[in-house]
């Protein structure tokens, strides 16, 4: 009996193995590995309880030190996955260049997705309103910041209870957000290149101009929580920026049509409550300055060339003595003092700008606020470089009062400082929305798509513009003395229009000698100074619409960016203006509508402009000429 039994089992042993499936062999791959490295940080992640609940995902990087170190933040709705590589044992190898100095020397390093964004639990809002008229709840991103900060000194090992905030774009506004009611180890804020007033001169409109096709950058914010991109079926995007006609029809292309941040945003054209109320400018101004800040800003900024100085003048009102608020002014892109400074486009600046302006202004600045280290030479109120000149300017302000000289717009497509003295006299051209001028050579390529080149803009060379029918160029002789520029610019123009609405783009260019010896290809290269853009329906009211009286000479005043530029001998002053700047900016009908956005196609007309140039109308640039 033992035996059959024995038997049988052996044989159902046998049957078994050939029906089971064969046990894996261990692969050559462990369930865990980790390469030896003696890394000289740590790294943590975590997600940060708010007053609310919510959790935020929060990367922090420790270098390992004997001392306690201060912590600086930065908070983004742009994802920190990917702000610290593993490619070495050095955590400053594996940061952004900007970061390198900071854990090379001391610092612990946070990165924080903001709420509702990439690893961030809660609800996105697209520049999510801080609490008041347009956020009811209990939370925004000042007390987000509060809370961060407050589990921060409290939580990461080895600080000193010393905290800075720093951020660039978004996350200069996230920054600005920081200072409202902060919390008190914060003790100095880097604000940079911010997102300050969505309506005057920053990311979403300029002057009452649509900045259509920037869209694929909302579209980011807006249509996920990781940012996807749109998908438009085009390489250049001039036709299908065409053919959705409108904004509204773009947003339609891309689906965006039924999102309530797209419709926010179309639904305010004006300068709303909704603009006014967020405005950053003025809600600082009603805040005390207790936070030493220094802000940055670039003079090419693509995307927010109006806020930083706008908040840089609210917060020198409150500075009783000059030693809070401190301005740094570079000649860079969106961003461009984070990468290297060398260069922008074709501009060559001699030195790498941004790796001097963060090592000597902004880390000694963190330094000094969060270390109590003194500066070897002491931080001035602004630090401004000097286009043309190639040089950094220190002062005790930025010009913040008007003490300007008026450049006239003359007959003959002159220009100069000499009031005209004859009555009448205008340039005249036909501005065809169905041809609208390019804001830059074609193709147009998605702002930030792969081979963009859009961070450059602002510098391309003017002159394929000078020479169109529809625009009227205006030059001055070569200049025999330099002539530097230093504050806001803006224009005021008296035109006319044959239609009831138009735009108006005033561009500040230096013209460059035929030849330049150090860099042939600058030869007559034309580089705008200051250029900008506004919808002739807020002539009067920047908070109504009103229709153009036809054939009717009007004033129009054009707000520009501020430069900071010499002008130098040999080289001649030229101002452009032309009706469309497409398709940055979506297209004034020109025949006036409720809803640029919506206008419908019957609207597209076009006109004929005149700017007017004599005695009794005279068109100027107000340049604020440094003495
Ligand atoms: N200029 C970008 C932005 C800021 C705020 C809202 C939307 C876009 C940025 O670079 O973050």
């Amino acid at each position: 009996m033992k035996v059959v039994v024995s038997v049988a089992a052996g044989l159902a042993a046998l049957l078994v193995a050939s029906v089971a499936p064969a046990q894996p062999a261990p692969g050559d791959i462990p369930a865990r590995f980790e390469q030896p490295l003696a890394r000289d940080f740590e790294r943590r992640e975590a997600m940060i309880p708010m007053r609310d609940g919510v959790r935020l995902k929060t990367l922090i990087v420790i270098p390992r030190s004997g001392s306690p170190m201060p912590i600086i933040l930065g908070r983004t709705p742009y994802g920190i996955a990917g702000v610290l590589r593993d490619t070495s044992p050095n955590a400053a190898m594996n940061a952004g260049l900007a970061d390198a100095d900071y854990l090379t020397d001391g610092y612990i390093r946070v990165y924080q997705d903001i709420r509702g964004r990439h690893g961030s639990e809660g609800g996105y809002i697209l520049n999510s309103p801080l609490r008041g008229p347009h956020n009811s709840g209990r939370t925004d991103q000042s007390t987000d910041t509060w809370d961060t900060i407050d589990w921060l000194v409290k939580n990461v090992p080895n600080n000193n209870g010393r905290v800075g905030l720093t951020g660039g774009s978004y996350g200069g506004l996230l920054t600005l957000m920081g200072l409202i009611d902060p919390h008190p180890a914060l003790k100095a804020a880097v604000p940079m290149y911010s997102m300050v007033d969505g309506w005057t001169g920053d990311d979403f409109y300029h002057n009452g101009a649509f900045r259509q096709g920037y869209v694929d950058w909302m579209y980011g914010l807006i249509a996920g929580k990781d940012g996807p991109d749109p998908v438009w079926g085009a390489y250049d995007l001039w036709d299908p920026m065409l053919e959705a006609r409108n904004a509204e029809g773009v947003g339609r292309r891309l689906g965006l049509d039924g999102l309530p941040a797209w419709n926010r945003l179309l639904d305010n054209a004006a300068y709303t409550p909704f603009w006014r109320d967020q405005a950053l400018q003025e809600v600082l101004a009603k805040q005390p300055l207790t936070v030493p800040t220094l802000l940055v800003h670039g003079l090419f900024d693509q995307e927010d060339s109006f806020g930083t100085l706008a908040v840089y003048r609210t917060l020198e009102a409150k500075d009783v003595r000059n030693d809070m608020n401190f301005l740094l002014v570079g000649p860079w892109f969106h961003g461009q003092s984070q990468t290297d400074g060398s260069s922008l486009g074709a501009m060559r600046w001699g030195s790498d700008t941004s790796l001097w302006a963060r090592r000597k202004v902004i880390k000694a600045f963190f330094d000094q606020h969060l270390k109590g280290k003194a500066p070897a030479t002491p931080i001035a109120p602004v630090t401004a470089f000097e286009t043309g000149a190639n040089e950094w300017r220190m002062s005790d302000a930025w010009p913040t009062a008007p003490a300007t000289r008026k450049l006239y717009l003359l007959p003959g497509g002159r220009l100069g400082f000499d009031a005209p003295e004859a009555n009448g006299g205008y340039a005249e051209y036909v501005a065809d929305p169905n041809r609208p001028v390019p804001y830059r050579r074609r193709p147009i390529r998605p702002v930030y798509g792969p081979d963009s080149t859009w961070s450059q803009w602002l510098t391309d060379d003017q002159r394929d513009f000078a020479t169109r029918p529809d625009v009227a160029t205006f030059v001055s002789a070569p200049l025999t003395e330099a002539l530097t520029v230093r504050g806001d610019v803006a224009a005021m123009l008296f035109a006319s229009t044959t239609g009831s609405d138009a735009d108006w783009v005033v561009k500040l260019i230096d013209v460059y000698p035929p030849e330049v010896r150090e860099q042939a290809n600058m030869g007559g290269y034309e580089l705008m100074i200051s250029a900008d853009i506004m919808r002739g329906r807020y002539r009067e009211d920047p908070k109504a619409a009103k229709a153009i009286a036809p054939g009717q000479v009007l004033a129009y005043r054009v707000r520009m960016p501020a430069a900071s530029h010499t002008f130098l001998p040999g080289h001649r002053i030229m101002v452009q203006v032309q009706s469309s700047w497409f398709p940055l900016y979506d297209r004034n009908p020109q025949t006036f509508t409720p809803s640029v956005a919506r206008a419908p196609a019957d609207a597209y007309k076009a006109q004929t402009q005149r700017i007017h140039v004599g005695a009794d109308a005279a068109s100027y640039v107000e340049l604020p000429v440094a003495r």
